[in-house]
């Protein structure tokens, strides 16, 4: 990727399949979203994958990326991606079919659909933006809120007495799919990283090894009513406290 200078400020470039058409995007200033699909971007065009994607995105502030990249984009109903995904893929194995929904898409109204597709191993990736809340619809307590966090459900902070402990989807993935998953837990606050768990879920499909499957910890600044650096705090303190990143199901090295 080539940096430019504009007005004598450095400007990053964007990567290739960006629809620069609709840039600015539509995520709100300092929102996670924005960085899991840059760091997206960037591992398509490392992979020289644009031409085969099948992007899904989810109800929730996800479907705000239905015009985001250059590529075929769908956009679903609440929660269903990771089927619409396993059709397109199942129908077209050439394809590389990637899921995108939050973690309310991920683990509450879809997560029938996210465990079995996994249990199937099906050769597809999907992509959890976990921002701890569901943001699209004003920060209601999601299945990620922190056990005290104050969300617009539970302004008291969550009791998990009452609602349960915090899904940890990487974790419950893990333990039901079978081998040649890849499996992994990246976060806003190291790019690289995610970028690389990302290319590895993609190669992980192409490679027909099994289901792929990488969360990406997130930022919801406007409902979690923080500034930058208390968003950043909260991310790479009190969820990476929880939530622990790094890769569950590595790659397997090829036999032979
Ligand atoms: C079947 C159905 N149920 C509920 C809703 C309302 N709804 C829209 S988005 C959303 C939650 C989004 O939260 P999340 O999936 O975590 O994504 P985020 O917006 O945080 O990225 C809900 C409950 C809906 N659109 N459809
Ligand atoms: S509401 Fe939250 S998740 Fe949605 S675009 Fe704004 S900051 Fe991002």
């Amino acid at each position: 990727m080539q940096e430019l200078i504009e007005n004598n400020i450095l400007q990053p470039a964007m990567p290739t399949c960006w629809n620069e058409a609709s840039k600015p995007h539509k995520f709100c200033p300092g929102c996670g979203h924005g960085v899991i699909l840059k760091a997206l971007g960037e591992a398509v065009d490392e992979l020289g994958l644009r031409d085969r994607i099948v992007f899904g995105c989810d109800i929730g502030c996800s479907l705000l990326a239905w015009d985001f990249f250059d590529f075929d984009t769908v956009q679903t109903h609440h929660g269903r991606t990771t089927p619409v995904i396993t059709g397109m893929k199942r129908a077209k194995p050439e394809i590389a079919g990637i899921a995108y929904m939050g973690d309310g898409g991920g683990y509450a109204i879809g997560s029938q659909h996210l465990f079995n597709a996994a249990v199937r191993n099906e050769k597809i990736t999907v992509i959890v933006c976990n921002n701890s809340n569901y943001g699209m619809t004003g920060g209601q307590m999601s299945p990620t809120s922190l056990p005290g966090m104050k969300t617009e459900t539970s302004p008291y902070g969550r009791d998990i007495l009452q609602t349960g402990a915090p899904t940890k989807g990487p974790e419950m993935v893990a333990a039901v799919a079978p081998e040649g998953a890849y499996v992994a837990r990246g976060t806003v606050a190291n790019v690289r990283q995610l970028k690389g768990f990302i290319k590895k879920a993609l190669e992980n499909q192409l490679a027909g090894n099994g289901f792929s499957f990488v969360e990406a910890l997130s930022g919801c600044p406007t409902n979690w009513r923080t500034n930058a650096k208390q968003t950043w705090e909260f991310i790479e303190k009190d969820m990476t406290q929880y939530f622990k990143v790094g890769e569950l199901r590595p790659l397997q090295a090829k036999e032979g």
